[in-house]
């Protein structure tokens, strides 16, 4: 039978993005102004080729106090705002902060990041010198591809925040989309997987039907998103397509299964992901590896974000 772990261990030789951990643990070593400094470069070189989709209002309201709150301040106040949010020093903001979902805080960023275009909140310093060491995570960041650039800025982001322990139930999220109508979703085809589950899993989620999305999930089953621990148990995943996982583009290209032990069926689905924040201009290259129990329901999937588009062609045994 499985365990979790050992289904964490499916299909083995997927190579995933190891730089985006490793460029993470660097960053945090840095000093809050470098921090933010880096973040500023390395958003300004990407917006040459990307641009950040604007958020609506709608997505905005929830940052919105926040925002007026910092935009009414010294430019050393919303200086040291920053730094406390990038240093997880407790402060009003910082702790308010900590309870935002991953999107909220995004929205948060981005109009900072327009303030300070604008000159409304306190730019990083004229001339600011990275140090050597905050220098060479910078030339890292630039190294990798789009897809990884974009995940790194979001862990920056989301691990910011003075955070003792957040009660998951309290996280403030934007509101919820209505499903696409059934007449107006996209048919899935995935070459070498003709496996039910998958295709429903793809098409679910493209069109926010998190409701049905569940369904395919047995009761203990998990999901694993890309550098994270699973999430285990049907109402946590609810929770998490819902708050996270909105307007997400799943583009599948080709896959591959075979039988596993105790009955169950192993899959492993390679293609990109887009994300509504960059939409069609940035593809994530990533692996989708499912394991079915003997009624197709969902034990365990992971998402990883791969090393390479190298590796969209590496699947089963071949
Ligand atoms: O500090 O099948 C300034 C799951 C400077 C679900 C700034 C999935 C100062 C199941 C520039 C102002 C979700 C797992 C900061 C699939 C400063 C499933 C601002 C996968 C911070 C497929 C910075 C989904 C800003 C995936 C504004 C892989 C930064 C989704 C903005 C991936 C950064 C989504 C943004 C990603 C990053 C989105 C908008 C990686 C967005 C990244």
């Amino acid at each position: 039978m499985f365990t979790l772990d050992k289904a964490r261990q499916i299909f083995p030789e997927t190579m995933t993005a190891d730089a985006v951990p490793a460029i993470t643990a660097r960053f945090k070593l840095l000093s809050a102004e470098d921090q933010l400094a880096l973040i500023w470069f390395a958003y300004l070189e990407m917006g040459q080729t990307i641009t950040v989709a604007a958020p609506g209002a709608a997505r905005m309201a929830l940052a919105k106090p926040t925002l007026d709150e910092i935009v009414a301040m010294s430019f050393d106040e919303q200086t040291k705002v920053m730094c406390d949010l990038a240093a997880k020093i407790n402060s009003p903001i910082s702790s308010r902060y900590a309870f935002w979902s991953v999107n909220v805080k995004l929205c948060f960023w981005y109009e900072l990041g327009e303030f300070m275009r604008q000159g409304k909140v306190a730019p990083i310093p004229q001339g600011y010198k990275l140090s050597a060491n905050a220098n060479s995570v910078l030339e890292a960041v630039k190294k990798v591809e789009q897809g990884q650039q974009i995940t790194l800025l979001r862990n920056f982001v989301v691990d910011m925040g003075y955070d003792p322990g957040v009660d998951d139930s309290k996280v403030v999220t934007e509101p919820i989309v209505a499903p696409t109508p059934e007449d107006q979703r996209e048919e899935i085809f995935i070459p070498g997987v003709l496996n039910q589950t998958i295709l429903s899993y793809m098409q679910l989620l493209n069109a926010n039907d998190f409701d049905n999305l569940i369904d395919l999930f047995l009761d203990d089953g998990a999901l694993q998103p890309p550098f994270q621990r699973p999430i285990v148990g049907r109402e946590a995943i609810l929770k998490f397509f819902k708050r996270d996982c909105q307007n997400l583009k799943l583009i599948p290209q080709g896959g591959f299964g075979e039988p596993a032990d105790g009955g169950f069926t192993q899959i492993k689905v390679t293609g990109k992901v887009q994300t509504p924040w960059f939409g069609r201009e940035v593809g994530m290259n990533v692996a989708w590896r499912f394991l079915l129990d003997d009624n197709n329901k969902i034990y365990f999937v992971a998402i990883d974000l791969l090393a390479s588009p190298a590796e969209l062609l590496k699947l089963g045994g071949k």
